[in-house]
């Protein structure tokens, strides 16, 4: 631990390296070193938002690959507490998981509900809808002082995220508000052991996503990017039409880029392509919990009449602990029919191994300098029919 007084390098500690570029796509894999250990890229991060990832214990996640969780700032704030959990040696001990953690801001869902926020000159106050619904007032320094306390490895500014369509004046103001909180952020932050990542935002229009990446460049040394505002309604075609430039003609080539809440396996594949290193996402845990099951045959239903009697696992191509445990899509069949909770548990398990694994594969073809094979042969397999 760092000491009192103790002056640190902070690029020191959180350095990102390319391992391999490949040739004929943006796609490179990469190593992003942070204080509980090394984050192989591109990869996907399991969502435990209130300090577990739903249905799994953290020993099955490190046993499935799993190389960095996501947690939140804002429901953690809320319950249990930011001082509870420093008062239990913060995030990692709290929950005992000491791979390296990352914890949203919370901007996300401050802004999720549009009638129930307002700005003030200091910071934004909304509604607590997730909880009893009181007005929060949050400063970027009070986000960043909740941050340091939880004490993950890699800590998001407070940013705007608006949805789509907006008109362009409401998007320019977002990236000047989440600009200004970018550099409020950055001079809150001071634990040399956590790296804080910047937020490029600016909707589905490219100037504004490159004025908001300018300024981050600008104003600080962020050790990484996310990139926030898209899956927020926008179709595909519209989300790559700015997102693909922005990502491999004007993001540096030596920092990770993080996009943020995306998405199907699909969207991951190609967003890879472009150049992306890392992802988040509920889908493989939420739709887990609905009865679903990503596979190399496309989405499963697991809940569908036609798995009743079906005697293979759930993904003959896969190596998780439900599937490689022998369970059934009999069996699984009739555990989400019943409700039971260990059918949400085998098809959570199952799905973010799915996702995980298609990352690890990503990285490997990417070495391999044979990216786009890849995504030409995953858009022609079933696979692909992901939503
Ligand atoms: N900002 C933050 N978190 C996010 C987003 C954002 O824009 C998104 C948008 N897809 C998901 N999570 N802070
Ligand atoms: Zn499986």
């Amino acid at each position: 631990g760092w000491g009192r007084g103790e002056v640190a390098d902070e690029g020191r500690w959180f350095t990102y390296d390319v391992v391999a570029t490949d040739p004929a796509t943006h796609a490179r894999a990469g190593v992003f070193h942070t204080p509980h250990g090394d984050i192989p890229t591109p990869i996907f991060m399991p969502v435990g938002t209130k300090a577990t990832v739903k249905g799994l214990l953290p020993s099955t996640l490190e046993q499935m690959g799993t190389k960095i969780l996501l947690s939140n700032t804002y429901h953690l704030s809320m319950r249990p507490g930011a001082d509870l959990v420093a008062a239990r040696g913060g995030l990692h001990d709290f929950m005992r998981w000491q791979g390296p953690i990352l914890t949203d801001s919370g901007g996300f869902q401050a802004f999720s509900h549009e009638e129930f926020f307002r700005l003030s000159d200091e910071g934004v106050r909304f509604r607590a809808v997730d909880y009893d619904g009181s007005w929060v007032s949050w400063t970027p320094e009070e986000n960043m002082r909740i941050a340091q306390q939880l004490g993950a490895d890699i800590v998001m500014q407070l940013d705007q995220c608006v949805g789509w369509p907006a008109p362009r004046d409401k998007v320019e103001r977002s990236v000047e508000l989440s600009s200004m909180w970018a550099d409020r952020c950055f001079a809150a932050h001071t634990r040399p052991d956590q790296a804080l990542f910047g937020i490029v935002q600016g909707g589905m229009d490219l100037d504004l996503r490159v004025r908001s990446l300018r300024h981050l460049q600008d104003s600080g040394d962020f050790p990484g990017y996310g990139i926030g505002g898209y899956s927020v309604g926008e179709d595909q075609t519209t989300m790559f039409e700015s997102l693909a430039p922005l990502v491999s003609e004007h993001m540096p080539m030596g920092k990770p880029r993080y996009l943020m809440g995306v998405g199907t396996p699909s969207t991951l594949v190609h967003a890879v392509g472009c150049g992306v290193d890392m992802f988040d996402c509920v889908l493989p845990t939420r739709t887990a919990r609905m009865g679903t099951a990503f596979s190399s045959e496309g989405r499963l239903n697991l809940k569908n009449a036609r798995f009743a009697t079906d005697d293979a696992p759930i993904d003959p191509a896969c190596h998780c602990p439900a599937c490689a445990g022998g369970f059934t899509r009999a069996y699984v069949h009739h555990l989400v029919r019943q409700r039971e909770m260990l059918g949400s548990i085998l098809l959570s398990q199952h799905n973010v191994c799915y996702v995980l694994d298609l990352m690890r594969r990503a990285r490997q073809v990417i070495i391999d300098g044979t990216y786009a094979d890849f995504v030409a042969a995953w858009d022609q397999s079933p696979a692909s029919r992901d939503w």
